[in-house]
């Protein structure tokens, strides 16, 4: 506790990755002695060379200042790095098998790492997102087995999920409030104490399954939220009404708030983290089903989306594998780079399979595959097409003008708007 206090605790963080990271170098410039453990040879080599491995507000100004007061190390070794540490974060990822089952290895290896060299004393908080019971049925009895050490006696264990978005995580790392379960009170205590180092946000004290279950929460609340924005997207279609206005005006009620609909729901959480908590109940019982469903209706849009493209060319006589598309975002949500899970690469696989040309405009991401057509402008992308498709609320598209696009697509073109619902807008010429 003392050693919290005063911030002479080493910090070892394993995984050096979208959470990882942040969170090391804000304990860096906070004045904490921190160790990075990675075994991504670009994540080391991009730290190395001052430059952040990813684009994320503030985090390569932080990482320089950090390297410069001597204050941030990276090892691809765990050993040693985990043995000279007092306190262990581990933030490597738990992603879904192609089954949607939750894929625990990478974890289960960092903590038998962490248990294989773990020392009386030390603080071990699990940062990665968790089905229910891991922490209790599967990683506190790792690590006691391996280490031959007792949790709450020789070393201590908390749960504290990440909660940050990306784009802001560095000021949502300081400003959000923390959950902090622990597996018993000294181990609760010392995360909190920990937390209260770097953040201004409340922190919140609670057990292992708790904390569990409320990461879990907020994101299938945000993905079931998500799912009826984008059924009332829907009707509204069928209906002909702007689904914009009518959850702008529902929103009005003061304990309404319905999320925007789009083309899909992408990045790697809210796809991922309603299957960890179907992973404690029976799917197919009741109170899995909403959960389900509203995963299902999320994956459904850009399958919607697609097929809405083929028909609106067939309506018009074109032919869809001489079509021309051109698409307008490729990132997952607006205004970041990252295209893990993007919903626009699900609608371009679709078009891609009926044979169509597509090309792509997304000035965020700069690491696309070069498999596919990006191009450089807006002008560039759209000229000559049948359709453009805007799939991100980038704010730099808040600009876009449907008439200059048009000005300079093919005869007949159309214009499908998911940035806010679906929406189809026709020339005024045609
Ligand atoms: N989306 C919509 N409509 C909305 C909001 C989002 O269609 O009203 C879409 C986005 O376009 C995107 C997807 O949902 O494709 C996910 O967007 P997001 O804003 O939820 O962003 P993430 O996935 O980067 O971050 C979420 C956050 N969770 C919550 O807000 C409850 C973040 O705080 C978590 O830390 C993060 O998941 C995580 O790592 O779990």
């Amino acid at each position: 506790m003392d050693k919290i206090k005063t911030k002479k605790a080493k910090i070892a963080i394993v995984g050096l990755g979208y959470v990882g990271l942040p969170i090391a170098t804000l304990f860096a410039s906070k004045g904490f002695n921190v160790i990075g453990i990675e075994l991504d040879k670009k994540i080391i080599e991009s730290i190395s060379n001052n430059k952040s491995p990813i684009e994320e507000p503030l985090l390569t100004r932080l990482l320089l200042s950090a390297k410069k007061n001597n204050k941030i190390q990276v090892t691809t070794v765990p050993s040693l790095a985990i043995k000279n540490a007092n306190i262990i974060l581990v933030c490597v990822q738990t992603p879904l098998s192609k089954k949607k089952i939750p894929m625990l290895e990478k974890l289960k290896i960092a903590c038998s790492q962490v248990a294989e060299n773990l020392v009386k004393g030390q603080l071990i908080l699990i940062i990665s997102t968790v089905p229910p019971k891991a922490m209790r049925m599967n990683l506190l009895l790792k690590i006691e087995g391996i280490s031959e050490l007792k949790c709450g006696r020789d070393f201590w264990l908390t749960y504290s999920p990440e909660r940050i978005a990306l784009g802001k995580s560095i000021q949502e790392l300081i400003r959000n409030p923390k959950i902090v379960g622990g597996y018993d009170n000294r181990s609760t205590e010392l995360a909190v104490q920990l937390w209260k180092s770097v953040s201004k946000g409340k922190i919140f004290s609670t057990n292992f399954e708790t904390a569990e279950i409320v990461k879990l929460a907020e994101n299938t609340f945000r993905d079931i939220n998500i799912a009826y924005a984008n059924v009332l997207a829907l009707i509204c279609n069928r209906l002909e009404i702007d689904v914009s206005e009518v959850i702008d005006l529902a929103n009005t009620h003061p304990r309404v708030n319905i999320h925007r609909p789009g083309c899909g729901v992408g990045g790697p959480c809210l796809p991922k983290d309603p299957y960890f908590l179907l992973e404690s109940i029976d799917k197919v019982s009741l109170e899995g089903s909403i959960i389900k469903i509203a995963r299902d209706i999320n994956d459904y849009m850009p399958t919607y989306v697609a097929n809405l493209v083929v028909k609106l060319l067939s309506t018009l006589n074109k032919k869809i594998e001489k079509a021309r598309i051109a698409v307008i975002g490729l990132a997952y949500k607006s205004d970041v780079g990252d295209t893990r899970n993007s919903p626009s690469k699900r609608i371009i696989q679709e078009l891609l399979n009926y044979g169509t040309d597509i090309v792509i405009y997304d000035p965020y991401v700069t690491n696309a595959s070069n498999k596919i057509n990006m191009m450089k402008s807006l002008p560039d992308a759209v000229k000559n097409c049948d359709c453009v498709l805007i799939t991100v609320n980038h704010k730099i598209f808040e600009k876009i003008k449907y008439e200059e696009m048009f000005s300079l697509m093919n005869e007949k073109p159309f214009i499908i708007d998911a940035r806010d619902g679906v929406q189809i807008i026709y020339s005024d010429k045609n």
